[in-house]
């Protein structure tokens, strides 16, 4: 058993007891009262997950383990002084509860690497069966689910293992998946976008970097970048879509390839993960509409009301929680003025940013008129040469996966229950709330 295996289920079972603890002497409390209001528009504010990975406060953003971003890029360790840190160290810190030192963070891109080793070829066939047209996402999603055929959780199932170690063939299995998402996403890129010209994995590289370096991009800028990508998008609690998702198709102890893959079905979704390409599409119908790469603001304001009055949504605004600027927008954006202030997407990024949040202000509806993620993580991508806008939702899965993965090795150790809330007819509604 390795070591980090040990710690963790060393940690885990005092915290397992705490649960069921918990739920027999206070199973009966009330914790919350639930309006109908909340039911119709997508359960918002309604607690109904236990998740240890992170917390999203709506006005401070999302906290991993306790840890804001800015602390993240101070406390976890990086390669160089001057670096980003290395999602192997989030990782670490949100399966273990604690900051990991510069050891631990070696020891898992070296484990990475040689688990990745070991992808079985069906799994290219599987990718390579798939017209080159299809999205990224549909290429990615078939490929996890290929991949399910090494399942250490469902073999372990089968055999009859205690439920109590379910969690055991669950840490196996995700560590196999994590390893290897970097290799299938690269395949997925050079296959699509550089004519199946293939770039072997670098195993000293770590595991941000090596993808960077098999998508054919071997600067030192772009590695960086990789990183803080892969840190940021990892998790924002429980209630997610792709969280979510992937937490409620574990809950029937599918395994880790199902219930990722279910999740990635989530993250595909224009209001989801997709809005990251959606906000490129939107910029690129800007310039083109404008004819021009450098609008003014005026313009870029007139624009962004056209797309509100046409009945759509401006890409990369508004979240069901966060109430302020997304801290990964902000710390992306950061990023760019430090190293490429004067990239024209960035600019335009910019722009956008000084007129749209009035603009939903304006419509009186927008709970939340600031940017997320999304609004900058493409144009960042693509002044870095990263110009193929359908693999940014792909990214964002490889990244997601660290967090939602985690987050399912949990769920086994608490030995959550297969998750089955309650649904009601619209009769049922209109008769508990006395409609008349
Ligand atoms: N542009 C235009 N209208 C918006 C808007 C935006 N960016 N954000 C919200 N609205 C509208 C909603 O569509 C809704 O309109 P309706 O009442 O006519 O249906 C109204 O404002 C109220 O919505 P809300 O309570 O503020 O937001 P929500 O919790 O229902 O939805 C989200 C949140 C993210 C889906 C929504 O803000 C949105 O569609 N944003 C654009 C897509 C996007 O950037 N998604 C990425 C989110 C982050 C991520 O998961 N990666």
């Amino acid at each position: 058993m390795d070591y980090i295996k040990e710690k963790l289920i060393t940690i885990g079972r005092p915290q397992a007891e705490l649960v069921k603890k918990l739920q027999k002497e206070y199973g009966d409390k009330v914790i919350q009262e639930v309006t109908l209001d909340q039911v119709f528009s997508g359960m918002r504010g309604v607690v109904s997950l236990l998740t240890c990975t992170s917390k999203l406060d709506p006005e401070e953003g999302i906290r991993f383990r306790g840890y804001s971003i800015p602390e993240l890029r101070e406390k976890l360790p990086k390669l160089k002084e001057d670096g980003e840190p290395l999602p192997e160290g989030l990782f670490y810190l949100m399966l273990l509860g604690e900051l990991p030192s510069h050891d631990d963070v070696k020891f898992l891109s070296q484990n990475w690497a040689e688990r990745a080793k070991n992808i079985p070829p069906h799994v290219f066939n599987v990718i390579d069966s798939v017209p080159k047209s299809a999205h990224p996402m549909i290429q990615f999603n078939v490929a996890i689910l290929a991949m399910s055929t090494e399942s250490h959780f469902r073999r372990a199932f089968l055999a009859g293992l205690d439920k109590k170690e379910y969690w055991d063939p669950m840490y196996e299995g995700v560590m196999d998946l994590i390893s290897r998402l970097p290799i299938i996403a690269a395949y997925i890129y050079r296959r699509v976008f550089h004519n199946e010209q293939y770039i072997d994995p670098d195993p000293s590289l770590d595991w941000a970097g090596n993808l960077a370096h098999m998508m054919g991009f071997d600067s030192e800028e772009v590695k960086r970048l990789m990183r803080l990508y892969m840190v940021i998008h990892a998790d924002h609690e429980g209630g997610n879509v792709s969280a979510h998702t992937t937490h409620l198709v574990g809950s029937a102890l599918s395994n880790p390839y199902y219930s990722f893959s279910a999740g990635m079905n989530g993250l595909a979704g224009p209001l989801h993960g997709m809005a990251n390409q959606n906000v490129m599409h939107w910029l690129e119908k800007m310039m083109d509409e404008l004819g021009t790469d450098s609008p003014t603001t005026e313009q870029v304001r007139e624009f962004a009301k056209k797309t509100l009055d046409s009945g759509n949504v401006i890409p990369g605004y508004g979240h069901a929680v966060l109430r302020k600027t997304d801290p990964r927008f902000t710390v992306q954006l950061d990023f760019a003025n430090k190293y490429i202030p004067d990239a024209p997407l960035i600019k335009l990024v910019k722009q956008v940013y000084e007129v749209v949040p009035e603009i939903l202000v304006q419509t009186g509806k927008v709970k939340n008129p600031w940017p997320n993620v999304d609004a900058i993580s493409g144009s960042l991508l693509s002044s870095y040469g990263i110009t193929e806008y359908p693999v940014y939702t792909m990214l964002f899965g490889v990244s997601r996966a660290l967090g939602v993965l985690t987050q399912l090795i949990w769920d086994r150790i608490y030995g959550l229950p297969i998750e089955r809330p309650k649904s009601q007819t619209l009769d049922w509604f209109m008769e508990k709330v006395g409609f008349k």
